[in-house]
């Protein structure tokens, strides 16, 4: 099994660091229990909303949310979307996995620019513990 911030996170590259939160954050993931977004959400949308914020800085979490479909769906199947993207099962997106959220989606997503994970976890961070919440989650999409 690859833990997911091993590979994503560049910040976590130094060696004992590294190992230390490996062990923490794949002891805790069970990857059988992760739903992949693909059985939530339509694939064809999925491409077309990542496509249309290809570019660096164009990324709209409104927009895209339309987009992808998630906004018109169910409280519950936005609350499964979150699990699948809080890769860790820490109960809450933190900036290092907002960061990958495009590759939640798709493996084929880019990753968000520093500008614009700040600015999507400004906007959903109602609370203020620099974090998203399944609640700050579902509010935000069905804002
Ligand atoms: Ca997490
Ligand atoms: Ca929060």
């Amino acid at each position: 099994m690859t833990c997911f911030f091993c590979v994503a996170s560049e910040s976590w590259s130094s060696l004992s660091s590294c190992s230390t939160q490996a062990r923490t954050r794949c002891q805790h993931s069970t990857p059988a229990a992760k739903m992949a977004m693909s059985s939530i959400l339509n694939t064809d949308d999925i491409k077309k909303a990542l496509d249309a914020f290809k570019a660096a800085d164009s990324f709209d979490h409104k927009k895209f949310f339309e987009m992808v479909g998630l906004k018109a769906k169910s409280a519950d199947d936005v609350k499964k979307a979150f699990h699948v993207l809080d890769a860790d099962n820490s109960g809450f997106i933190e900036e290092e996995e907002l960061k990958f959220v495009l590759k939640g989606f798709a493996t084929s997503g880019r990753d968000l620019t520093d500008k614009e994970t700040k600015a999507f976890l400004k906007a959903a961070d109602k609370d203020g513990d620099g974090k998203i919440g399944v609640e700050e989650f579902t509010a935000l999409v069905h804002e």
